[in-house]
This record gives C-alpha cells, sequence and structure tokens, in this order.
C-alpha cells in the first residue's frame, strides 16, 4: 500500500486529493472521496460564503473523515467564503489562481492545514515562508485556471524550492501518472478531471458524456489575452471565445461571453454555450465508477508502477 507523510499530516489513508473544481466538487462528491480513503474537497468557486457552508454541512453528515474546501481567489466572494471556512475550521483548506497571503493568518489560527495551489517557484517560496502545511503543484495539463509550466518541470523545481510535501496536479487521471509524479518528489496527487467520472459526481450527464468520450487532444485553453488562461474542452463556446480572443473583441465583451459559462456545462449541460472544463487527460478518463473506486484503483495502480519499476537497472 502507498502512504507517505501527506497521509499522516492530513489523517488519510490514501495521499490522494480530489481537485476543488468549481461548480461541479459538492459536499457529496467530496465526502465520497473521503470515505474512500482520500481528501474530498468542495469548490467555492465563485459562490456565497452560505453556500459553502450549506456544503460543508452536507459532507459533514455524509463522512467523518477529514474534508477540505478550495477557496477560489479571483472570486468575488473570496472574502467571506475565506471567514466561512475559518469559522467552519474544515480540515484543510485549499487555494488556487492568486496568492493566499492576505488569509494564512486566520485560517492557521483556526487550526486549518492550509495547501495553497502554486504554479511558480517564487509563489512556493512565498507559502512556504507564510506557513503553508504543503503545496499542491499544478501543471498547465490539468483543467480550468492554467498556469504556464507543465507538471514535468513545475513538480521537481517546486520541491527543491520548498521542504514541505508537494502534491502534484495536472495531467494524472492513473496508476501511471501518480506512480511519475512520486518519481518526481511528490508526496500526493491531486486529481480533478479522473473524478468528473464519479458516479457521486453530479455534473449534468451532458458534460459527464462529453468527458467519457473525449479524445487526446479534445481540449483548449483560451482566455490568455485577459490574463486567465483557462483549458476547457474544444466546443462551439470555445472555439467562438477563442476567435472573439484573436479577432478584437474589446476586454469588457470578451469578460461578458465568458460570464455563466461554466454554468451553463455543468447544470444544463448546453453544449453549445457551456464551457467545460477538462484537463488533458479528458481521453483518458473512458467510464463511469464510484469515487473510492477511482482513488483505490489508481493507487494500486501506482504501486504496481513502482513495483516493476527495477526492471529498468540493469
Ligand atoms: O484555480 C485553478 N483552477 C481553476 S479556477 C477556475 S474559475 C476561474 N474564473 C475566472 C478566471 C479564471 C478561472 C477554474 N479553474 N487551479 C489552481 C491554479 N492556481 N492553477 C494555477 C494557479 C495559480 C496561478 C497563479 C496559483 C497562483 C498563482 O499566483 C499568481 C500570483 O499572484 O503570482
Amino acid at each position: 500500500m502507498i502512504r507517505s507523510e501527506i497521509c499522516e499530516l492530513i489523517g488519510i489513508e490514501y495521499p490522494v486529493f480530489q481537485g476543488g473544481m468549481a461548480w461541479i466538487a459538492d459536499g457529496k462528491l467530496a465526502a465520497a472521496v473521503s470515505n474512500g480513503g482520500g481528501l474530498g474537497i468542495i469548490a467555492a468557486g465563485n459562490a456565497p460564503g452560505e453556500y459553502v457552508r450549506e456544503q460543508i454541512a452536507i459532507a459533514r453528515s455524509l463522512t467523518q473523515k477529514p474534508i477540505g474546501v478550495n477557496v477560489m481567489l479571483l472570486s468575488p466572494c473570496a472574502d467571506e467564503v475565506a471567514q466561512v471556512v475559518a469559522e467552519e475550521k474544515v480540515d484543510v483548506v485549499t487555494t488556487g489562481a492568486g496568492n493566499p497571503s492576505k488569509y494564512m493568518e486566520v485560517w492557521k489560527n483556526a487550526g486549518i492545514k492550509v495547501v495553497p495551489v502554486v504554479a511558480s517557484v517564487g509563489m512556493t517560496k512565498l507559502v512556504t515562508r507564510l506557513g503553508a502545511s504543503a503545496v499542491i503543484a499544478e501543471g498547465g495539463e490539468s483543467g480550468g485556471h492554467v498556469g504556464e509550466l507543465t507538471t514535468m518541470v513545475l513538480v521537481p523545481q517546486v520541491c527543491d524550492a520548498t521542504d514541505l510535501p508537494v502534491i502534484a496536479a495536472g495531467g494524472i487521471a492513473d496508476g501511471r501518472g501518480a506512480a511519475a509524479a512520486f518519481m518526481l518528489g511528490a508526496q500526493g496527487v491531486q486529481m480533478g478531471t479522473r473524478f468528473l467520472s464519479a458516479c457521486e459526481c453530479s455534473i449534468n450527464p451532458v458534460y459527464k458524456q462529453k468527458i467519457l468520450k473525449a479524445n487526446d487532444l479534445c481540449t483548449m485553453v483560451t482566455g490568455k489575452r485577459l490574463g486567465h488562461p483557462v483549458r476547457s474542452l474544444r466546443t462551439p463556446f470555445a472555439r467562438e471565445y477563442f476567435k472573439a480572443e484573436y479577432g478584437g473583441m474589446p476586454d469588457d465583451e470578451l469578460e461578458a461571453l465568458g460570464t455563466g459559462a461554466l454554468r451553463l456545462a455543468v447544470k444544463d449541460g448546453d453544449a453549445e454555450h457551456g464551457c467545460f472544463l477538462a484537463g488533458q487527460v479528458a481521453g483518458m478518463v473512458s467510464r463511469e465508477q464510484p469515487a473510492a473506486e477511482i482513488v483505490r484503483e489508481v493507487m494500486e495502480g501506482a504501486e504496481q508502477v513502482l513495483l516493476g519499476a527495477s526492471k529498468w537497472v540493469k
């Protein structure tokens, strides 16, 4: 069985985090992952504090195990969500899409383990100084908001820049990816796209089917011009956005074009106007299964890869 420092730190069985996917990762999915021995994470996304409080209550009604909340730092509600997670004293807070400095003190004082997503060495050093418990090094293969560097080059550089445990994310969907992440120095993995196929993931069936049918070339990155690149499935909406972006549409109109598109995908399964966030591993996810089975299958797969690795040494 694969265990690492991160398991003891957080009190989980397997070193697997479920990514905090906005509109998608709710209390039900988070509880299913935590019950499966990983760390389930509720995504705050752009939602208000009260939504997050409700989802924490739902998760806690379904599991006794540790749970996390992901705070999306670009959200207009980030301040109130930060307050709610401190009051609720969730076990772990992960942050994404920015610099979490201003909240670190209040979260640490509430006894919360803070695990920021970092996309660079500079941010790694900063959050290490500020008392993070671990970091998530997320490469640009991931879905949603993406950084510049790939997982392959980001993870070892983040490992060299901090003594904290590093969780690798971006481009990991099975035991091979997880084993590779451990070889790069990671102590754990975070997966988002793979959990879109979980039975307990309540996205619109159209969204789920699109993931299950996707191939290797099905994702693209839009939004670079406004400074917030986002990876999603190559749908009519993504193509239209891309065209507008490079066709000179003014910034405010471009911003308006994107607003609400993720909700249309997750809730309505709107294949024309929805933004279906997904990582490059979408092509590797082809069947629906319980979240607990995903956690176990990925870790057992990694174990097999690692046990077989000595065949390379002659
Ligand atoms: O955050 C994510 N994934 C996301 S957030 C999102 S919603 C969204 N809404 C509007 C615009 C853009 C996105 C959908 N998917 N992943 C974690 C992540 N964090 N990836 C990269 C980063 C990151 C980037 C820059 C973390 C820190 C950072 O620091 C910037 C700085 O301030 O120096």
